[in-house]
């Protein structure tokens, strides 16, 4: 039996997380930290609430003092809590620094004083920056990232490196391409086409829709962080891919033919500042070192995405009405 504590357990990967961990290691306890930003959805975990061995903190991971107090008998710390739309980063990039980058000081500061057994810091592939038409990132791609949003990243895996090196924290990183899955907020590319998709409106494609992602399953993303936890080795970086590329246009196209719509739903819309043009995973080391792969394809993830989205109107509705953030009846927040 250990505990965990785990930051942004109310937003998408973190939840998904919280609920493929307890399917698994029911005899574990969990600590979800969150703070609740617009990200944050109490909805996510609502089945958890009130369940023996899970506990959920109204806190912000840049707070210290409370970091500290939660983390007392914390086995292993795996860290998502983030500001993590690039969009958003690039109108308002301060609030990027101060939980990315300020806030994971506070919480590998308090992790270091309670020693805890491991920090699992999950990263993303944009802080290589951007590739061109061929190659792959691997974990020896310098760091060049072209978003606030990745430079905090970038910012706060060099912090999660520093106290491996400095104090002996045992730090594993991670860096995993774009997740698309169940509970995703539809700020995010797939389920902004899914929700808009179903109800007949408009989706906006950036610039000439020919940027490449590499896609992963969020399920398979949790199991690759489950084998670093089992196995990863402190001071290591894993990178996790989905050895899935698609430009935009046809992430697009694809959905729209699996629900049936027309393809006149596209609005081209001018490009977002600083687009990277293409991200791909070399993600070799964690197959080889650490025995994980993707259970699911493009098309199994896919068809498990759509049929979770066209069955979840209440949880879409009550983002777009702002419910999602005022609680359920009878919560104690
Ligand atoms: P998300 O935006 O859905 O969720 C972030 C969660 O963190 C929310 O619940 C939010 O309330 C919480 N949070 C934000 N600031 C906080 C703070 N100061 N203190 C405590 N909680 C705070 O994000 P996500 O898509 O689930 O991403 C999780 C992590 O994975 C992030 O670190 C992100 O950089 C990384 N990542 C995401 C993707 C992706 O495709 N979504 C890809 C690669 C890496
Ligand atoms: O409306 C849109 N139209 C569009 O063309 C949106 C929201 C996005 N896009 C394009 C921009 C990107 O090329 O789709 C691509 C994917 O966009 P996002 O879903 O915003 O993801 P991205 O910018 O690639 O970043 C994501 O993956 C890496 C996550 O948001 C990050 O948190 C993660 O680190």
């Amino acid at each position: 039996m250990q505990t965990l504590l785990v930051t942004g357990g109310m937003g998408f990967i973190g939840s998904n997380f919280i609920h493929y961990w307890r399917s698994r290691h029911p005899e574990d306890r969990i600590v979800n930290v969150d703070v609740l930003t617009y990200a944050g959805n109490p909805d996510n975990v609502e089945t958890l609430e009130g369940q023996p061995g899970y506990t959920f903190v109204h806190g912000d991971i840049g707070d210290e003092a409370l970091m500290l107090k939660e983390m007392a008998g914390v086995d292993i710390v795996v860290h998502f809590a983030a500001e993590s739309h690039v969009d958003r980063s690039i109108h308002s990039p301060r609030g990027f620094v101060t939980t990315n980058v300020l806030g994971t000081q506070s919480l590998l500061e308090a992790a270091r004083q309670r020693q805890v057994s491991k920090f699992i810091h999950v990263s993303t592939d944009e802080v290589y920056g951007t590739l061109g038409v061929t190659g792959a990132f691997t974990e020896a791609t310098p760091l060049a990232p072209n978003s606030p949003y990745s430079a905090s990243k970038a910012g706060s895996d060099l912090l999660a490196r520093a106290y491996y090196e400095t104090y002996g924290l045992p730090v594993v990183i991670t860096r995993c391409s774009n997740n698309y899955g169940p509970r995703q907020f539809p700020e995010k590319l797939i389920p902004l086409v899914i929700t808009k998709a179903l109800r007949d409106q408009p989706i906006p494609l950036y610039g000439d829709g020919l940027n490449v992602r590499d896609w992963l399953f969020v399920e398979d993303h949790c199991s690759a962080i489950e084998r670093v936890i089992e196995a990863g080795v402190p001071g290591e970086v894993y990178n996790i891919g989905g050895n899935n590329e698609q430009t935009n246009v046809d992430v697009i196209k694809r959905i729209l033919f699996l629900l049936n719509k027309p393809e006149s739903l596209i609005q081209h819309v001018p490009d977002r500042l600083g687009h990277d043009r293409r991200y791909a995973i070399d993600s070799s080391k964690i197959q080889r070192e650490l025995g994980w792969q993707p259970a699911y394809t493009w098309d199994t993830g896919l068809s498990q995405t759509l049929g979770w989205y066209k069955l979840a109107t209440d949880w879409y509705d009550r983002i777009v009405s702002g419910e999602y953030r005022s609680g359920r009846e009878g919560d104690p927040r």
